[in-house]
Order: C-alpha cells, then sequence, then structure tokens
C-alpha cells in the first residue's frame, strides 16, 4: 500500500505530447514534483498539479490527458492552494498521500484515499453515499466559481433517513430530489433518463444498501467517457464526450423544469409542467390558503377536503396518481418482503400512512414503500414515472 503506481504508456509518447519529465511511480524516496505528471497506463488520465483559469494558485488534480478541452475532474486540496511552484505530492511509508512544499515533507496526516473524497465530479466506479460506520458521506460539492475549486453552495449526493435518496442541496435547503432508487434509475431523474435503452449503451447504475454503506454509482461500457458533475450554479449534469465533435455532451441535467425545484407545489400539491397551472392539489385535497394559492402562491400546499376513516373504522380508499416521481420518503418506510396488495393492506391497518407505491420496478415489480407524513414534492410526468397510491376518506374527493 505504499506505492502509487501509474504507469506511462510509453517514453515515445512523451517525447512528442508532454514537456513534462515522466515519473510512472510513486514511492516514499520517488515524489511527484510540479511540473511533472504521471499518466495511466492506457494514457486516458494524468495526475499532476494545474492552475485553474485566471489563477496562479496551483491545485494537485487529475485530467484526461488527451482530450482537446482541458477537463478537471479531480482536485486534492481543494480548500488549500499552493501559492508557487515548488508543490509536491509524496506517500509515505505508513501509505499516507501528501501535498507539501518542496522541503517540509512530514510523515504526520492521515491516509488519503482519493475517492473517498470526491469534489464536483463523478467518475465511473466512485461511489456517492454514506459510510453507516464512520459517517464519512461521499458527496459533489461544486465548486465556487470557474476559478475557485474551494467548496460552493452545492451539494449532490445520498440522504440516508427514512428510504435512501438523491438530494441536492443548497445553502438555504434542498433545491432538488433525484427522489428513491427505482430498480432502475431515481424516481425523480426525470420521465426517460433510465428507462431509456439506448443510455445503458453508455453507463450501467447501481444503488445499494448494505450494513456498512448506502451507495450509488455507474460504470460505462464500451469506453465511453462519461461524468457526473455538479455545477458551480447549482445545475447537476450527467456529460459525455463525443470523439467526434471533440467536445462534451450533456446527456442529462437537473433541475430541468419549474416541477423539478423543491418543494414544487407545497404540502400535498401535485406538480405538472403540461398542465396550466402547474400546481394542483392532489385528489381529496383542498388548497390550506385558498386565497394565495389562486394566486399562484402554491407555499402553503393543500390539506384533505374530509378526514380518514380510519378512526371511526370506515375503510378509507386510495387515489391513483400514474405517472409520479415518488415525493419526499424522509419520513417513509420500505419493505421489499411486500407486494403492492401486501401494501394496500398495511397501510389501511395503520393510521398514520398517508401513501404507498411499489418500492421496486424492475422484476416485475417488488416490494413497497409508505409514507407516514404529508406527501411533498410530488410531480408527474407524461411518460414514465411509476403509479402512486394516496389514501382519501371513503367517497375520494370528499364531495
Ligand atoms: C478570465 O479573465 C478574462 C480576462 O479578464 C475574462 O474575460 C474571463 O471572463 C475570465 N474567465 C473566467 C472564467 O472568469
Ligand atoms: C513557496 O510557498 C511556501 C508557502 O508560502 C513557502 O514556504 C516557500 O518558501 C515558497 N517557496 C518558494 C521557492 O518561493
Ligand atoms: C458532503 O461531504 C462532506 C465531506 O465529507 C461533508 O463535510 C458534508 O457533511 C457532506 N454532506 C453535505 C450535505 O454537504
Ligand atoms: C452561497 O450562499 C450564500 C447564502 O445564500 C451567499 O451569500 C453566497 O454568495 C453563495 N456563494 C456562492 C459561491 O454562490
Ligand atoms: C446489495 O448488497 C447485498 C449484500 O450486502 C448483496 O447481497 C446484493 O447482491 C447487492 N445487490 C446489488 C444489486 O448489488
Ligand atoms: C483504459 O483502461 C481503463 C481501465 O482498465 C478502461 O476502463 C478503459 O476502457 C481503457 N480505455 C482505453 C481507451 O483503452
Ligand atoms: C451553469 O454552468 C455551466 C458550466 O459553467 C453552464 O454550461 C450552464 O449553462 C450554467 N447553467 C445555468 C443555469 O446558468
Ligand atoms: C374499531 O373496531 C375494533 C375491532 O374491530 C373495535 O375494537 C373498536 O372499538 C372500533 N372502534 C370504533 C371507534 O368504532
Ligand atoms: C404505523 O406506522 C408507523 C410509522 O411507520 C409506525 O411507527 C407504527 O408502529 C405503525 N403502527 C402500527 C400499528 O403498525
Ligand atoms: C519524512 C519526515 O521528514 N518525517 C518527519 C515528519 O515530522 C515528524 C514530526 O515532526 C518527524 O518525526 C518525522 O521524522
Amino acid at each position: 500500500m505504499s506505492e502509487l503506481i501509474l504507469p506511462s504508456i510509453s517514453l515515445l509518447f512523451f517525447t512528442f505530447f508532454s514537456i513534462s519529465i515522466a515519473v510512472d511511480t510513486l514511492t516514499p524516496s520517488r515524489q511527484l514534483f510540479d511540473g511533472e505528471t504521471l499518466v495511466s497506463a492506457n494514457g486516458t488520465f494524468a495526475l499532476g498539479f494545474f492552475s485553474p483559469l485566471n489563477t496562479t494558485n496551483r491545485y494537485l488534480g487529475i485530467w484526461y490527458h488527451n482530450l482537446a478541452v482541458h477537463t478537471i475532474v479531480w482536485v486534492a486540496n481543494r480548500r488549500i492552494p499552493l501559492t508557487n511552484l515548488t508543490g509536491i505530492l509524496s506517500i509515505t511509508t505508513t501509505g499516507s498521500l501528501h501535498v507539501t512544499y518542496f522541503g517540509s515533507v512530514n510523515s504526520s496526516s492521515m491516509l488519503w484515499q482519493s475517492f473517498d473524497y470526491p469534489t464536483d465530479t463523478m467518475l465511473p466506479g466512485m461511489k456517492l453515499g454514506p459510510y453507516l460506520t464512520t459517517g464519512l458521506d461521499r458527496n459533489l460539492t461544486a465548486w465556487r466559481s470557474p476559478s475557485d475549486p474551494s467548496p460552493g453552495n452545492y451539494t449532490i449526493g445520498i440522504y440516508a433517513d427514512g428510504v435512501p435518496q438523491m438530494v441536492l442541496r443548497t445553502a438555504g435547503g434542498w433545491l432538488w430530489r433525484g427522489g428513491p432508487w427505482n430498480g432502475f434509475g431515481f424516481s425523480g431523474a426525470g420521465p426517460t433518463q433510465f428507462y431509456d435503452i439506448s443510455l445503458y449503451r453508455v453507463f450501467l447504475s447501481v444503488f445499494n444498501v448494505t450494513k456498512e454503506e448506502i451507495f450509488y454509482y455507474f460504470n460505462t461500457v464500451n469506453d465511453a467517457i462519461t461524468t457526473l458533475t455538479m455545477d458551480h450554479n447549482g445545475t447537476v449534469r450527467r456529460n459525455e464526450w463525443e470523439a467526434s465533435s471533440e467536445n462534451w455532451n450533456i446527456d442529462w441535467l437537473a433541475p430541468g423544469d419549474y416541477c423539478d425545484f423543491f418543494p414544487a407545489c407545497g404540502a400535498n400539491g401535485l406538480c405538472d409542467t403540461s398542465s396550466s397551472p402547474v400546481c394542483r392539489c392532489v385528489e381529496g385535497f383542498d388548497p390550506r390558503n385558498p386565497v394565495n394559492w389562486g394566486r399562484g402562491d402554491w407555499s402553503d400546499g393543500c390539506v384533505r377536503a374530509a378526514p380518514l376513516g380510519c378512526h371511526a373504522n370506515v375503510t378509507d380508499d386510495f387515489m391513483l396518481v400514474p405517472g409520479a416521481k415518488l415525493p419526499d420518503t424522509r419520513e417513509a418506510v420500505e419493505d421489499m418482503s411486500i407486494d403492492l396488495d401486501g401494501c394496500r393492506a398495511r397501510c389501511l391497518m395503520n393510521c398514520s400512512c398517508q401513501a404507498y407505491a411499489r418500492a421496486d420496478l424492475s422484476q416485475g415489480g417488488i416490494g413497497c414503500i409508505i409514507w407516514t407524513a404529508e406527501i411533498i414534492d410530488l410531480r408527474v410526468y407524461a411518460n414514465g414515472g411509476q403509479d402512486f397510491f394516496v389514501r382519501v376518506a371513503a367517497g375520494g374527493n370528499g364531495a
């Protein structure tokens, strides 16, 4: 564990394409100096010191070695730039990786595993999500500006409370919810993104919850070059390198429309970009503040038109919302052992159950999510989404 090896492809390559001194192995006695690069075995990535646009600050980073557009995918010392060209990357005998100034190499820092500290870019195989054992949370954090890699206001990661979901946060709160994993992708990633078979050409996504960690990652297939980035201005996007145009294609981004902005229509509201106005109450609910609602201020949301029959031993009904992005799952529970009928029965048996839906759409549909608090951030897609069942008083809309 005391050697970091990124073998260079050939000396000939460096003769023609690199002005730096080729170093291919980092050992306690062989450090990497500013101006040198380590290049990965097949020439895809380079590691070295760089300066972002419009600054002389130096950062240790990894970039695509051969792309015409200089694209940084990882930065080590994003909060602590070097101010001159005497930076050194070194690895100690105990396995610590250090960025220091020449002459000040010291062995006291902890081992630093780069993939555990993503910056604003997710590469194939890199995981997002918390370690449940150590609490270390792997998330993408935007740069402050294109000239400043220090942490900006936007962060995207996996929020673990309730049923885990992908969340894009800003200084003021949640901005966009990717929602819970539905077996193919995140429920709120959009109408077609994870169902579009053409995208499987490019990447495969994996999500899992184990005793040790909750994680999401993607792998590329067919040598595609693809990343997920958190922009300084709050946009998360998936990028695919297009060799023919020598530039990045944006395959997908969020937030993309009004209904993407959390919590678009308030509690028990439903957002639908294909209707006007875009917000309405879920059937069986009325605006909490009809005057504000009528003016297009949706923040107060909606309340039940009639109380649930639960407490009077009257059986309630369910209102189907097709094509749904599943609402906030912070106060929801998942049970992978019951099917949709079992889910409905369990919901009816518990007075705090407000809604239910399938947990996983793969394998013909398995498992169940039950919501026990108000329905927050529900939207529908013209195509895509899934069936969502809202509990209402018998008689439906309370009329
Ligand atoms: C960098 O500086 C130039 C010249 O001042 C300016 O035109 C450009 O917008 C700057 N770029 C960024 C990303 O700040
Ligand atoms: C580089 O900067 C560091 C930190 O300010 C300083 O200790 C060091 O002497 C500088 N080296 C040179 C050659 O300027
Ligand atoms: C994101 O990761 C950083 C670094 O591990 C951590 O400090 C932060 O709490 C995480 N979560 C959010 C929402 O920023
Ligand atoms: C981050 O948010 C704070 C508070 O909303 C704001 O003052 C600051 O300008 C923001 N910073 C960036 C880099 O957007
Ligand atoms: C998730 O992890 C469990 C064990 O931790 C494993 O048995 C299961 O195969 C994993 N599922 C996927 C889809 O990777
Ligand atoms: C380079 O190596 C990586 C890791 O083995 C592999 O995923 C990638 O497809 C290779 N790329 C090329 C262009 O050979
Ligand atoms: C955010 O920044 C990216 C990269 O700088 C840019 O391509 C995009 O247009 C910006 N988006 C918005 C909404 O400003
Ligand atoms: C509801 O039904 C249960 C048993 O079926 C009964 O014990 C209870 O008293 C009933 N409650 C009301 C309010 O009718
Ligand atoms: C109803 O659901 C809540 C939330 O999941 C749970 O705490 C409670 O134990 C459930 N009650 C019954 C009777 O199952
Ligand atoms: C390699 C090296 O210089 N290690 C030193 C780093 O600093 C500690 C404490 O100051 C010394 O004990 C090491 O010898």
